[in-house]
């Protein structure tokens, strides 16, 4: 139970000032209890301090990403830097609060408040400056990295990208997969330095260390979302060992059993994937004998002459159909939408509001792709969800949870199905059902295969903030959770020296992961409800709820909640329910099941 008034405020007032001469008497200090009015001054006060400084780190984060330079750098540690010490100072005294009986919501904002900072430092300039390079220095060094060849030619991420998912050469992936690999291994020492510094910082504010604090910004005991997510991917988990087991048996057709042995993890640099974290790509490896649909998205943007724009454009009209505003003019004008041939920018998808009102942008090195078109979607879910919350106080402008923010697009995406791609003019006939298990493949390969890998990344890094997993350690230990969760392992023979997880975005820039596995499961949950208020008649798999205002009010009624209550309620604002729940997503693929089911009847799997 709550005691109330259990803290006192202490008032310095300094008779110095007063006389403006020499002081002689002692500083008098008057203790007043803290009251609700204290924590409404507060926090209305810490609202406007935060709004001016969201600002100005929002523009110099914004311009670093789009020209990587020594001095942007520099110009974006520094902004954050203040940010930091600024939210720090604050959710230290926001912690004066505890204990004190307070209304839900001025207990929420102060909740909020502390966990604010997702690199937490220690409360001492300096350390805060070095926190402050690292993340600079580690973002840079991503968004700069390339792949040079001993014949001084490179490649970019971007490149590689496409050679991931378009070579069936095993050497070239081979060649490729190490190359990007070459940019992280100079991260280590950067990134152990910048896991002390901030579990200093996690702890000062009460938190075991910093994944502690990731951990605690689910309305729940940290223990409790930890074993949550242990729940669905127990769910989850018999389907992809039947994807794994079936797409390992297609490998091994393709490039040998010697090369993909039956009962190994699959080598990480065949899935069509610079990370295997979806399979999508190898589709045709795997595609069911007379199930294919017969077309593929990236082919039909192309005769279709679609180009960067236009693909933005086909999104932002997807959720215009269900009723959302189009997004603002200042949108197209400040975007980033294609990679720039002179300069470096962080190619790694992202949207942004700059103002927490309607200065809404991405940036994004478009390829055309329907992977890429997809990613698009996604992005714009982040835009449209910033705008649904931006009249909320600025402590609730967020998604209820972050796997919220990340599965609103991706909700939108699972709606780009033939019937829609008809509807908009690029498919001239929409394939008959004896074509699904076609249709689920492809899905599977990006949602069923992506599941162990959104869970893996934090898996990793909460035991490396906690120490469990020790600094000479940090490589083995990545491979050998790619290696129980995803069933994938390391083509080559890696070692200390490398750093395989800084080759992924998310830690070099310390972007937490866990939202992606969530999203992952959210994003069925909200397909369903939104298509059963579309008034959908057909299998879930073939829903569109593109032109459906009905699902773009509901849908809206939860983004605009922000994350003003409990995620749980927002959920089941949507869905009628407020728990997580695999079963959505085992539902939609039951036909898949079944089909891997009696392929895999004759082979060993797992590994
Ligand atoms: O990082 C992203 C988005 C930006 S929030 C493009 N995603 C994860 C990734 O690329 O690893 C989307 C799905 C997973
Ligand atoms: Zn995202």
């Amino acid at each position: 139970m709550k005691t109330k008034l259990t803290l006192s405020a202490v008032l310095v007032a300094s008779a110095l000032a007063l006389s403006g001469c020499q002081q002689d008497k002692p500083v008098e200090i008057v203790k007043a209890p803290l009251t609700e009015k204290d924590a409404e001054k507060f926090l209305g006060d810490v609202e406007s301090e935060l709004r001016a400084l969201y600002l100005e780190s929002g523009q110099a984060q914004w311009i670093y990403a789009n020209f990587i330079t020594h001095d942007t750098a520099n110009l974006s540690a520094q902004s954050s830097q203040k940010f930091t010490e600024a939210v720090v100072r604050m959710a230290n005294d926001a912690a004066k609060f505890d204990g004190l009986e307070l209304s839900f919501d001025n207990r929420r904002k102060l909740d909020v408040l502390k966990l604010a900072l997702t690199l937490p430092a220690p409360q001492d300039a300096e350390k805060t400056a070095r926190l402050s390079s690292l993340a600079a220095q580690l973002d840079g060094m991503y968004g700069k990295g390339k792949y040079c060849k001993t014949d001084g030619s490179c490649l970019s991420l971007g490149d590689m990208t496409s050679i991931m998912a378009t070579s069936r050469s095993y050497e070239e992936l081979l060649d490729v997969w190490q190359g990007w690999r070459e940019v992280s291994k100079p991260m280590r020492s950067l990134y152990q330095e910048q896991v002390t510094l901030t579990n200093e910082g996690a702890k000062e504010l009460g938190y075991a260390d910093t994944g502690a604090m990731w951990r605690s910004k689910y309305d729940m005991p940290a223990d409790d979302f930890a074993n949550e997510l242990d729940r669905i991917w127990g769910q989850v988990k018999p389907l992809y060992d039947s994807l794994h087991c079936h797409v390992r048996a297609k490998l091994g057709e393709k490039y040998g059993t010697d090369k993909v042995p039956q009962d190994k993890p699959i080598p990480a640099h065949l899935l069509g994937n610079m990370w295997a974290q979806t399979w999508g790509n190898i589709y045709d490896l795997v595609a069911p004998e007379n199930a294919d649909p017969g077309f593929d998205v990236t082919d039909l943007l192309a005769k279709h002459n679609y180009d960067e724009i236009k693909m933005v454009k086909g999104a932002e009209k997807f959720f215009t159909s269900m009723g959302f505003e189009p997004l603002p003019e200042s949108f197209w004008e400040r975007s980033l939408f294609t990679k720039p041939q002179d300069r470096d920018v962080q190619c790694h998808a992202s949207a942004w509001n700059l103002d927490n009102k309607d200065d809404l942008r991405i940036k994004m090195c478009i390829q055309k792709t329907g992977e890429e078109f997809a990613v698009i979607h996604h992005e714009l879910g982040h835009n449209f969800y910033q705008r649904a919350y931006n009249k909320l106080p600025l402590f609730y402008q967020e998604s209820a949870n972050d796997g919220f923010h990340e599965a609103i697009g991706d909700t939108i995406a699972l709606s780009v199905t033939p019937s829609y791609l008809k509807e908009i003019g690029l498919l001239d006939t929409v394939p008959d059902e004896s074509k699904d298990i076609g249709l689920l493949m492809r899905m599977a390969l990006d949602k069923i295969a992506f599941i162990p890998f959104g869970l893996l990344v934090d898996q990793w890094r909460w035991k490396v903030f906690s120490g469990e997993i020790k600094p000479e350690q940090y490589n083995q230990a990545w491979w050998e959770l790619r290696e129980k969760y995803q069933g994938v392992m390391a083509p080559l023979a890696r070692s200390e020296s490398d750093f395989d997880p800084g080759a992924k975005y998310h830690v070099p820039g310390n972007v937490p992961y866990t939202r992606y596995f969530l999203a992952h499961i959210l994003q069925f949950q909200f397909h369903k409800s939104l298509c059963d208020i579309a008034g959908n008649k057909e299998s879930i798999h073939r829903c569109s709820v593109y032109g459906s205002k009905e699902a773009g009010e509901k849908l809206n009624e939860m983004l605009e909640m922000g994350s003003s209550r409990p995620w749980q309620e927002a959920l089941a604002k949507l869905t009628g329910k407020p728990e997580m729940d695999a079963n959505a997503v085992l539902d939609y693929f039951a036909p898949l099941q079944a089909y891997l089911d009696e392929q895999n009847k004759d082979r060993q799997c797992g590994w």
